[in-house]
């Protein structure tokens, strides 16, 4: 079954970022709840922050669970990146997002390596780049199972990274390079409406190349974000036929709102509701 999350942001950094909800957990949690989304997705400044948060009563007391945790913060606050020239700070990046798997694993959840991947530069070419990004990923992809939490790789639009920018090559970097099937794809409609030719295609696309490669499923989690990072229904992308393909793949994981609090955080989230339930409609019992 298909869920929906919402955003909350908690990093001053991210404040005009594209997520749903700013700085007060509880509050957000509480709306979450009442517009009847499944989850939170929690874009924090570190693994201590999260555990800060009570997470366990603020998640039981409105029936949320946590969909996943962003780790972009370790690069917007500390310049972290797998992609460094320096190893201390490739080591550094790497325990960020462990200590960050090791707080998702009390909520069977998941975390998201996205902005963490830097780009390829002179001083570190593409194949060293890529190389440190594989090696972060194994590491981590090693540390993630007996803990039960799933790790999302994130490719990110041109203006983001310079590693894997479609879905489709960041399906051949994941599928062929690792044996760990704790590693999916996030794929962030936003950045695919940017990259893709075709977003439902490079979804079945990537499912089918991963049935061959792995036999496991590769999409993991999905931002639910139209065209202008705006909530669903707010932009140009046609959401019907991306649907189709995630229902076709028999995709269960969640379809979270990182977009702009645009009109406001409360609209941006009963939009992103509406049109979950347009397309994603659960049976009726
Ligand atoms: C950044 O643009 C993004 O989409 C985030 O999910 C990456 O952490
Ligand atoms: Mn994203």
């Amino acid at each position: 079954m298909v869920r929906s999350a919402v955003t909350i942001c908690l990093v001053p950094e991210a404040a005009a970022g594209p997520f749903v909800f700013y700085g007060d957990c509880a509050a957000a949690c509480e709306t979450a709840a009442r517009l009847g989304f499944d989850a939170v997705e929690i874009f924090a400044p570190d693994a201590a922050a999260v555990r800060a948060l009570n997470l366990p009563k603020l998640l039981g007391d409105n029936g949320l669970a946590l969909a996943a945790l962003g780790t972009g913060a370790g690069f917007l606050q500390r310049q972290l990146t797998f992609t460094s020239h320096s190893r201390s700070v490739w080591t550094e990046a790497v325990d960020f997002v462990r200590a960050m798997i090791d707080v998702a694993a009390e909520f069977q959840s998941a975390v998201i390596v996205g902005s963490m991947q830097g780009r390829w530069t002179p001083e570190v070419p593409r194949d060293r780049a890529i190389g440190q990004l594989w090696e972060a990923l194994f590491v981590l992809g090693d540390h993630a199972p007996p803990l039960n939490v799933k790790l999302f790789y994130e490719p990110l639009n041109r203006y983001e990274t310079n590693l894997f920018t479609t879905l489709g090559d960041a399906a051949t970097f994941v599928a062929k390079g690792f044996p760990h099937p704790c590693i999916e794809l996030l794929a962030d409609l936003f950045h695919m409406n940017i990259e893709e030719r075709d977003i439902a295609a490079a979804l079945r696309d990537a499912e089918s190349f991963a049935a061959d490669w792995r036999g496991v499923p590769l999409v993991g989690h999905v931002h639910f974000a139209d065209s202008n990072r705006r909530a669903a229904g707010l932009g140009h992308t046609d959401f019907t036929p991306i649907a189709a393909a995630l229902r076709e793949m028999n995709y269960d994981g969640y379809v979270s709102a990182e977009v702009l609090p645009w009109p406001d955080a409360e609209r941006a989230a009963e939009q992103t509701m509406k049109a979950f339930r347009v397309h994603f409609p659960r049976p009726v019992s």
